[in-house]
């Protein structure tokens, strides 16, 4: 039985994840909020995104490769090493992210996805985001993560 629910419940991660990347991604997201409205809007998204390549950018080639992308945020969150299928899942994420399949994730590449998140999050279309509208947005699968780590 238990054996059942762990096997089901490593379903639904892998259903999840790019949720859970994208969550991870939306954590601490007002600090994207310049001009300290509450929201984060599309230019405020986009400038904080920019800088975010750049960050994890580190060899400075204008490109990620997959080390670089997720190199700040580990797969396992508290493990140091990740499992099997959390490399499985960040494989498939990158592949998701490298549309034109160079191996790769261009500055643009990056960008059409975190303009894909915000579209996502900003529920009412007013080109604005916040913490509470995109955790509305994502609602189900951050409780899922929650049960999960329990
Ligand atoms: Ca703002
Ligand atoms: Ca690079
Ligand atoms: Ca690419």
């Amino acid at each position: 039985m238990m054996k059942f629910f762990i096997a089901a419940s490593a379903l639904l991660v892998v259903a999840a994840a790019p949720a859970l990347a994208q969550d991870r991604t939306n954590r601490g997201m007002m600090r994207y909020d310049a001009n300290g409205d509450g929201f984060v809007d599309r230019a405020e998204w986009a400038a904080g995104q920019e800088a975010r390549f750049r960050q994890l950018d580190t060899d400075k080639d204008g490109k990620l490769s997959q080390d670089e992308l997720f190199a700040r945020t580990p797969a396992a969150g508290r493990n140091v090493v990740p499992d099997d299928r959390q490399v499985q899942r960040q494989a498939r994420f990158f592949r998701e992210l490298d549309t034109d399949k160079d191996g790769f994730v261009s500055k643009a590449e990056f960008l059409a996805q975190t303009e894909r998140n915000f579209a996502r999050c900003d529920l009412d279309k007013d080109g604005r985001i916040n913490t509470a509208e995109c955790r509305q947005a994502l609602q189900r699968r951050p409780a899922d993560k929650a049960r999960l780590e329990r």
